[in-house]
């Protein structure tokens, strides 16, 4: 039996388009679609729409907007801002891309990939790795967000530092927009000044101004050579003059430097199996750096000793851990990536994925800090991230024993709390997780006069029934 309340008509019509494995519509099968990974969000759907490429997606979208149907895409539903849930009305579909997976071609002269939305970020990876490339994107997530997703959020991540965010690796995409319009901007060219530049409007848009179905992705050689280690620190200013230094012998090398603090990485190491620290004490703040190389020499490994070297007598870093072998950098690694999942497990969280000028980053975690501990006694401050690029996960935790539920009552009090200091500090209020529905409501207050207005210009332009993904972005 059905659980949906699509229109007779609609739901035949959708039904034949899209076949059996395209159409769910019975709660026990749609109810996965309609919570987030953080379970902070239980919406409910009329149906799931799956369509397996770009025209039967075309196709669902124009005959929802036909019938005047929501319309929520979806990729990996990794959102960390509730971003691919719908809302509890029941009334909106969600369009999921995860039947459109296949990895078109990879050109080796162009170095690019061309790609569907529902390949998921790792499966891109790793078709490029069989071919000697790289596709330079990493987040935690990846073994479950996909294409489409990435780019609509305009996802940072690991290497953002080297290679910048999914906006400067999309070098053509394809969209189907709200009204069922097959947006075509395959072109792979680094120079195309022709009109404005929609494909970067796509970018980053959350699903609301359309559906992003394939995508030129620039690819990078793979590197030869790579070096990875987890360094011990006092403090962030620390984790900075460490970065500094090594920019300063080469900027290039740079492919990842992220900072943990003491108290994300205890979490770390108490609530997550195999993830222990592999240096003889806890510090009060750590930085993961890895170099990365096409160069098959060791030169890396000279940088990585001198720099280090010299930060060790300094006293600038008190204990660090060179990776060995691929398995020990791997170690490495998953202790970072263990960061969202441990914070999970730890109880209720409120996440402020924040970004502000790099010198300006000491004196944000300092005073947030202080503040964050003066309105929640006990509360439990663990900022990590991204920080060669600016961007912090100043998450909170809530204290040891508190009830999550009250704790979260307070989240907006809490991201104020952080975003006031944010803002003297010229920084954003979201750095890569994107607006979604959690942070709607900063929107006026930071976006507000002419851009939200040109915002919502563009929007009512193309989408005027406000029919995709409403409720995200806009307050
Ligand atoms: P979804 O969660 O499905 O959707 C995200 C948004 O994009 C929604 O608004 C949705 O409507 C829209 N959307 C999805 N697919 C399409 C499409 N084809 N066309 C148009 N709109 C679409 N983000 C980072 O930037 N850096 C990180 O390091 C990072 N790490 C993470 C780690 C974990 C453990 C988790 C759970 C999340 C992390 N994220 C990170 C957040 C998340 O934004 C990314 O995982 C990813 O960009 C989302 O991809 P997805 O396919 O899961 O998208
Ligand atoms: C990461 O960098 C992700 O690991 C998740 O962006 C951040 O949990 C978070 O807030
Ligand atoms: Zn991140």
């Amino acid at each position: 039996m059905s659980d949906t309340s699509l229109p007779s008509a609609l739901l035949a019509a959708l039904s034949e388009l899209l076949g059996p494995s395209g159409l769910l519509t019975e709660a026990g099968d749609t109810d996965p679609f309609c919570t987030d990974w953080r379970m902070l969000y239980h919406g409910r759907c009329a149906a799931v729409l799956r369509p397996a490429n770009t025209e039967e997606c075309a196709k669902a979208v124009a005959l929802c907007a036909e019938y005047g149907v929501p319309m929520v895409p979806q990729g990996g539903n990794t959102s960390m801002v509730g971003g691919a849930t719908p809302d509890e009305s029941g009334k909106a579909v969600v369009i999921s891309t995860n039947r459109m997976t296949r990895v078109h071609a990879i050109d080796h002269a162009d170095l690019t990939m061309t790609v569907e939305a529902g390949v998921t970020l790792k499966a891109a990876q790793d078709a490029a790795a069989a071919e000697g490339l790289m596709l330079p994107l990493s987040i935690s997530s990846e073994g479950s967000a996909e294409i489409g997703g990435i780019l609509a959020t305009n996802a940072g991540g690991n290497n953002t530092v080297r290679y910048g965010n999914a906006r400067e690796l999309a070098l053509g995409l394809e969209a189907v927009l709200p009204d069922g319009q097959v947006l075509n901007l395959m072109r792979r060219l680094r120079k195309d000044n022709t009109g404005y530049a929609l494909r970067q409007l796509l970018i980053g848009s959350e699903g609301t101004l359309g559906i992003i179905t394939t995508a030129i992705i620039q690819l990078q050689p793979a590197p030869r050579s790579r070096e990875t280690a987890l360094c011990a620190l006092a403090d962030p200013q620390g984790v900075l003059n460490l970065f500094a230094a090594f920019r300063k012998q080469d900027p290039a090398a740079i492919q990842a430097f992220e900072y943990m603090s003491g108290t994300s990485m205890a979490l770390v190491n108490s609530l997550i199996e195999g993830a222990s620290l592999p240096l003889s004490e806890p510090a009060p703040a750590y930085a993961l750096v890895e170099l990365g190389s096409p160069r098959a020499d060791d030169s890396l490994r000279t940088l990585m000793e001198e720099v280090l070297g010299q930060a060790l007598e300094d006293g600038l870093v008190t204990d660090a851990v060179l990776a060995e072998s691929e398995g020990q950098r791997q170690a490495l690694w998953m202790i970072r990536e263990e960061h969202a999942e441990a914070q999970k497990r730890a109880g209720a969280s409120v996440k402020n994925d924040v970004s502000v000028p790099l010198s300006a980053i000491p004196e944000f975690i300092t005073k947030a800090t202080a503040a964050c501990e003066a309105l929640i006694p006990g509360i439990r401050v663990a900022p990590f991230g991204h920080i060669g690029d600016g961007n912090i996960h100043f998450n909170l935790v809530q204290p040891e024993g508190m009830d999550p539920k009250a704790f979260l009552a307070q989240d907006h009090a809490m991201m104020d709390t952080v975003a006031n200091i944010v803002r003297t500090l010229d920084g954003s209020f979201s750095a890569e997780h994107g607006v979604g529905q959690l942070k709607t409501y900063m929107m006026p207050s930071w976006r507000g006069g002419a851009e939200l207005d040109a915002m919502r210009k563009i929007k009512a332009a193309l989408d005027p029934k406000t029919l995709m993904n409403p409720g995200k972005i806009f307050p």
